[in-house]
């Protein structure tokens, strides 16, 4: 098949799963078309199943915001009509569904058939999409898109209360690569902590709805008991703030911010928990690539993470905001190494049910769906 797909380009977990999903079935003899303003992060090896079209949005003094859909659709009729492209696939709806529902009545007009699937990834429902300012369209685009997705039973749920819907919505998890692992030699994990001290990590891209401070706060309490170090990953507009939470609880010492990365197992393979005490998360995809590399998690239990974070099993999950219950679940992990082995492999194990070899066939179903219905 020849596959198209939009997504944003950044470190967020909706471009990760699409760039991995068009990887793998670049893998599987599909070519793939990816369209956007820039690279994907995750994307390095361009190769004969493996396009990059650049969406170039020219700035004029007149507009005050310029109109990205309009490039965006006029780039797309462009690319599906050059490559013959048989599918499209769009991950997060805004504005993405929107601009793929124009690009589908603009290819009508030349006599072309569009088949769309979109992915509904979690923020573009739940924090921006239900809105008022956007909720008409991002509702119309949905409705209009022939098969639907979302990345969990929760933000399928959501989705259908916060929207009229009326299409079926296919629920598939967010997935992973169990052939990633890092070279033992290369799990540097002297380098940041001594062998007494327990390592718990947090990886996210450091807006507030990630809740950072809680992060800290559970780390303050745990540290109090356990002697550990903090090692927190990412970039965004929380961080500064979380630099000062840091030295103001004088614990410079043990928090290291390593800002954006594309190591992430570099650090994973020598964690012993991560925390992912989020607002709202419609999976986690940070939390399952912690587990494949057998971290348990303490989490809040919004959204998905409780279909994906086992409690008691794969680690634990608390209300938002219970800092002093998700530290005592981190206690009770890290208190003995026998506990913490248990988790450990609990959580690998859980990982396996996320294998991209099982969860890329159902898109693939989801593609041949959307190819029928526009027949
Ligand atoms: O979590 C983020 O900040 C990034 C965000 C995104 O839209 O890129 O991630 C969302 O999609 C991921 C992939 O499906 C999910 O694993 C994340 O849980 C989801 N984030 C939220 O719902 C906050």
């Amino acid at each position: 098949m020849k596959i198209g797909i939009v997504c944003y380009p950044t470190f967020g977990g909706s471009g990760v799963v699409a760039t991995e999903l068009g990887l793998a079935m670049s893998r599987k003899g599909h070519e793939v078309h990816f369209i956007t303003y820039s690279q994907p992060v995750r994307l390095d090896l361009l190769s004969p199943n493996v396009h990059f079209h650049e969406v170039h949005v020219p700035d004029y003094a007149l507009f005050h915001y310029q109109p990205y859909e309009l490039a965006l659709s006029s780039r797309l009729v462009n690319v599906i009509k050059t490559y013959g492209i048989d599918v499209l696939h769009v991950h997060y709806a805004i504005p993405h569904a929107y601009a793929a529902y124009m690009t589908k009545k603009m290819l009508e007009d030349m006599g072309i058939k569009l088949p769309i699937v979109t992915t509904l990834h979690g923020t573009d429902i739940t924090l921006v999409g239900s809105h008022p300012f956007y909720k008409a369209a991002v509702t119309f685009s949905i409705n209009q898109s022939d098969v639907v997705t979302t990345v969990s039973e929760s933000l399928k749920q959501d989705t259908e209360k916060l929207f009229k819907i009326y299409k079926d919505i296919k629920v598939i998890p967010n997935f992973i690569d169990l052939t990633t692992h890092v070279d033992p030699q290369k799990c540097e994990r002297h380098v940041l902590a001594e062998p007494n001290e327990r390592i718990i990590s947090h990886i996210s891209n450091f807006r507030p709805v990630k809740r950072i401070a809680d992060v800290i706060d559970i780390f303050k309490l745990i540290r109090e008991t356990i002697p550990s170090k903090l090692i927190m990953v990412g970039d965004g507009p929380e961080k500064a703030a979380a630099e000062d939470q840091v030295s103001a609880y004088g614990l410079a010492n043990d928090v290291v911010f390593l800002g954006k990365s594309r190591e992430i197992n570099q650090v994973l393979c020598y964690s012993d928990l991560f925390l992912l005490p989020s607002e709202a998360e419609s999976f986690g995809l940070a939390a399952l690539e912690a587990m494949a590399f057998g971290v348990p998690v303490v989490s809040s239990n919004t959204g998905g993470l409780p279909e994906l974070n086992i409690n008691g099993q794969t680690g634990y999950f608390s209300n938002v905001g219970d800092v002093i219950a998700m530290a005592e679940q981190a206690k009770r992990i890290l208190s003995d190494d026998k506990t913490l082995n248990q988790f450990k492999t609990n959580a690998k194990n859980h990982s396996i049910r996320y294998d991209i070899n099982d969860i890329m066939p159902l898109y693939e179903a989801a593609y041949e769906e959307a190819v029928q219905l526009v027949q």
